[in-house]
């Protein structure tokens, strides 16, 4: 029995040395420390010994045991320190690589120049306003001094849904509503950015689909030069400080007296070239002091207040500023386009 257990004492050591992972590991302990055992049974055969053999076989047994059971252990934490090692080897970050590029996002252009064109504003403490797209017949035109036989809504083809809903031509319905809702008892500032629509055929300069923001001031003794301050304010805000407006008389059914502004050209600074057409100016926004008609149909006393109004075009300010041709780009959501961008 004592050669036995010197066999089996070798034998264990040797697979153990050999041992790849914890399951082999495992598969050793139980056959040779487990309750089917070859130790075990060597301990069951202890009965046919001799009482004096017992103890001696015995504590051999034990010693035997205890041996292959350090050795399983020293081995599982080497099989265990190796696969750490490998481990941390495999997840080892060469912190010198270059970090995998992270596809960025960033916001459309003409969320952009509308938000910067909304910070300049809200410096000047206007209110920011919203409204309905699908807009009734009354407050896309009839609030602006639009009665329904009047020629210039040709000048805005309409998308109508219904004869008295249709999808609003311009943001004024918002501010005829904001009109209303302060009842004629209060002054107020706000401007009214937003989606409009109009039954254009699209071409490089011309959307059926485009943006607007359009601003209102009503107080008392509101004068024009009250809008010039404020326009001239917009374009060194938005254009630079060096740049110069002008104001050209215009017509629009809901202000009296209209105008348009330009700013001078920072292509050819006023000489003229072909971005200004020659002129030196260009063309940025339409404006005027609010028809009194048009504040009496939003409950304001004409008689005890006047205020001026004007609309841009995000998508113009944008093209000039940055150079882009077609209006229609804005729209086509190509990538290679809108990523330009993405830290206007
Ligand atoms: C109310 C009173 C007055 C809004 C105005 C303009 C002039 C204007 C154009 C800008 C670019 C249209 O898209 S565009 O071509 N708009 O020039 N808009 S005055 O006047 C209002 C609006 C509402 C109650």
């Amino acid at each position: 029995m004592k050669e036995q257990l010197e066999t089996i004492q070798q034998e264990a050591l040797a697979k153990i040395e050999d041992a790849e992972g914890m399951t082999s590991l495992q598969d050793i302990r139980v056959a040779y420390l487990g309750k089917k055992g070859s130790i075990t049974k060597v301990l069951k055969g202890m009965g046919q010994l001799s009482p004096e053999e017992r103890p001696v076989i015995g504590e051999m047994a034990n010693k035997v045991r205890n041996i292959i059971t350090e050795a399983i252990e020293e081995k599982a934490a080497k099989l265990e320190g190796a696969a750490l090692n490998e481990q941390l080897e495999s997840e080892t970050i060469d912190v010198t690589l270059p970090g995998r590029k992270v596809n960025v996002g960033g916001p459309h252009l003409l969320t952009s120049i509308v938000e910067e064109i909304e910070d300049l504003f809200i410096g000047m403490g206007y209110e920011i306003k919203e409204g309905p797209e699908v807009e009734t017949d009354y407050y896309n035109f009839e609030a602006l001094n639009l009665p329904k036989d009047h020629p210039a809504r040709d000048m805005q083809d309409s998308f109508y849904i219904t004869n008295e809903l249709l999808l609003r031509t311009h943001t004024s319905p918002v501010q005829a509503r904001t009109m209303e809702s302060y009842k004629g008892e209060r002054p107020f500032k706000m401007i009214c950015p937003g989606k409009v629509y109009r039954r254009d055929s699209d071409d490089a300069t011309h959307s059926h689909q485009f943006t607007q923001i359009e601003g209102l001031l009503v107080d008392k003794n509101v004068r024009m030069s009250d809008l010039k301050g404020t326009l001239d304010k917009f374009a060194k805000q938005m254009f630079g400080k060096d740049r110069e407006i002008r104001l050209r008389p215009s017509y629009f059914p809901f202000t009296e007296p209209s105008v348009e502004m330009d700013i001078s050209c920072k292509v050819c600074n006023g000489d003229g070239c072909s971005v200004c057409k020659g002129t030196g100016w260009i063309e940025i926004l339409g404006g005027g002091m609010v028809h009194p008609k048009v504040l009496e149909m939003g409950g304001y006393d004409p008689s005890v207040y006047s205020g001026f109004a004007f609309g841009m075009g995000p998508e113009r300010i944008a093209m000039l500023k940055y150079g882009v041709s077609d209006i229609r780009s804005f729209y086509m959501n190509d990538i290679r386009f809108l990523k330009q961008y993405h830290h206007a």
